[in-house]
């Protein structure tokens, strides 16, 4: 039996997606034969609560040199993150002097560059060079290198303690979480505040969307599992703040330990998680019910399309949809090729079921009759800019929070 990664308890196995490649490791013909392959199975800690892979592939292995996803292709993610940097300026920051913010993978500098823009000492900690490289040509400090307890010390004895330290989509990628929490609170002022916001167990559950299980997600958090997890390191969880973004999110607040009071909705949101049973084993296998539900309809409506000639498309070539495609078992007789925005994606395979990416472009130059939509947590920004698509007589398929095909 395998341990949690947090409290070293035995975990819960109670499904697997079977082999799975590496979500963001889309390749060429020639890079087929050394693919890299391992068991997607998610658990679950009865103890500590905290939803993770058993088995995660080597950091290196995802993120690196040619890392292919960039946060700034979304206009809503423009927007959202100068949102959150503006309400951290004006709620955490202010009245403070001469502030300085950390973000832990900081990707192409999306959310530092506001507080570049506003003069304030900042620091981005990025490993992907390439998407880093972005970020310093931005004139944001940045480093390339993986965050843990060396690194605080690094970065503390260069720059000082910091008021506020942030990740967006990040916390849920590090397998040695402890690790980062012991750095965080080493690398925070007394009065400093951790800041973090990542995919949402209450709306995986809910939606369905087990898309969001995939290499890089080696934790699912919860307000319950996030409580549990930094308490050991002496932080303290004192406001919880939902998003909408990545089909459902959830913002963190964390800092010393009796540092600042607690906000009340910290108690309702894990009442709530205990109400609808989170932290109980029977929400876990009718999860993993409704993911083989969802599986056999998505394939009923793809098979059905095949058999009728139509062409179908994939739209957005996501680290979601290798989840999906790989475990529902889609291959080049079910989808043409897949329509993304992302320069670095183009011309390759989609991992494991090698679907050729193809440019924006090709989609527009002749609209399929369907397409699946599998960037579907953009589905506001996507469906308002795709009309014409619409107006072709093109039909999405939709597969979160169920399957659906319409117009
Ligand atoms: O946690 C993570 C999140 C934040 O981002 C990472 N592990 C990796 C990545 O996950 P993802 O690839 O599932 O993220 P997105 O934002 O759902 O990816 C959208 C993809 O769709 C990108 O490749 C860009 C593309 N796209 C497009 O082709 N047309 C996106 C939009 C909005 C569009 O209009
Ligand atoms: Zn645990």
């Amino acid at each position: 039996m395998s341990a949690c990664r947090v409290c070293g308890s035995p975990i819960y196995a109670f499904m697997t997606f079977g082999r799975m490649p590496i979500a963001n490791g889309f390749l060429t013909p020639k890079e087929i034969p050394q693919e890299h392959f391992f068991e997607l199975a998610p658990a679950f800690c009865d103890a500590c609560h905290m939803f993770q892979l058993i088995e995660q592939p080597a950091p290196e292995k995802m993120f690196h040199g040619s890392y292919a996803f960039y946060s700034s292709t979304s206009n809503y993610m423009q927007r959202h993150f100068a949102e959150f940097a503006g309400d951290v300026m004006a709620g955490v920051l202010a009245g403070r002097k001469d502030p300085f913010v950390v973000e832990l993978g900081s990707n192409d500098g999306i959310m530092l560059r506001h507080f570049k823009n506003a003069g304030i000492r900042h620091l981005g900690i990025e490993p992907s060079q390439n998407v880093a490289d972005v970020a310093r040509t931005r004139g944001i400090n940045t480093i390339s290198e993986f965050f843990a307890k060396d690194l605080a010390s690094k970065v503390l004895a260069l720059h000082g303690h910091a008021d506020a330290v942030l990740a967006a989509n990040v916390m849920c990628h590090i397998p040695d979480l402890p690790a980062v929490a012991e750095g965080v609170r080493a690398l925070l002022k007394p009065d400093g505040v951790l800041i973090f916001e990542d995919p949402y167990l209450g709306d995986m559950l809910e939606k369905t969307s087990y898309d969001q299980i995939y290499d890089e997600h080696v934790f699912v958090f919860s307000a319950t599992s996030v409580a549990n997890a930094f308490a050991r390191h002496g932080l303290e969880l004192i406001d919880v703040i939902p998003q909408k973004t990545h089909g459902g999110s959830m913002r963190y607040v964390l800092a010393p330990m009796g540092s600042h009071r607690a906000s009340p909705k910290v108690e309702i949101r894990l009442r709530w998680e205990r109400f609808w049973g989170l932290d109980a084993p029977t929400a876990y296998q009718r999860f993993k019910q409704r993911c083989e539900i969802s599986r056999e309809r998505l394939m009923d409506v793809l098979t059905d399309l095949r058999k009728r000639k139509k062409r179908v498309v994939g739209y957005g070539a996501t680290s979601k949809s290798t989840t999906v495609m790989n475990y529902c078992g889609m291959d080049s007789s079910h989808i043409e090729f897949i329509s993304d925005t992302t320069p670095i994606k183009h011309g390759k395979l989609t991992p494991g079921t090698h679907i050729p990416v193809r440019p924006y472009e090709e989609f527009v130059k002749e609209y399929p009759h369907y397409a699946v939509l599998f960037a579907w947590n953009h589905g506001a920004e996507i469906r308002a800019k795709e009309a014409a698509f619409i107006a072709s007589g093109g039909k999405w398929i939709h597969f979160v929070p169920e399957v659906k095909v319409a117009a």
